[in-house]
């Protein structure tokens, strides 16, 4: 996958409070091309895999319940420098630690239930968007 893309999940919380729209809006409008989008629901197994490297953490358990209880939107997007951009797009991962106007300050409830993924290297966007999509699935 080329370096200018990166991957992003909207999580349980945003799906479910109806945020799917207002949060792909605002990455539409930061100029980010969706190149792969889908709504899918991850398992407990998809989800110990994509955070393995989070396993030792306190908050495991707590997180893979949270990530499997409903539908996620599954999408990789395309733009020049988009992890980075992405990342700062995001705000956060304490959505009270977020900047104004970030997707998480705006959606995310807590640390833990904060509305969206993003990923934090070309190599794990590489690594995440092939976890959800095949290459038939990537425009
Ligand atoms: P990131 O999503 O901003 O990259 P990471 O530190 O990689 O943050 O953590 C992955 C996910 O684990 C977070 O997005 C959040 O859903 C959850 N998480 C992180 N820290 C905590 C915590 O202290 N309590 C509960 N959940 C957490
Ligand atoms: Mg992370």
């Amino acid at each position: 996958m080329a370096t200018n893309r990166t991957f992003t999940m909207l999580k349980p919380d945003a799906v479910e409070k109806g945020h799917i729209g207002a949060i792909l809006e605002k990455i539409n409008a930061s100029g980010f091309r969706i190149v792969a989008m889908k709504l899918t629901q991850m398992t407990k197994a998809d989800a110990q895999e994509f955070y393995a490297i989070h396993s030792e953490r306190p908050f495991f358990g707590e997180l893979v319940e949270y990530m499997t209880r409903g539908p996620i939107v599954a999408a990789i997007l395309e733009k020049d420098n988009a992890v980075e951009d992405f990342r700062a797009l995001i705000g956060a991962t304490n959505p009270a630690e977020a900047a104004e106007g970030t997707i998480r300050k705006l959606y995310a409830a807590s640390i833990g239930e904060n509305a969206v993924h993003g990923s934090d290297s070309d190599e794990n966007a590489a690594i995440e968007g092939a976890f959800h999509f095949s290459g038939r699935e990537m425009f």
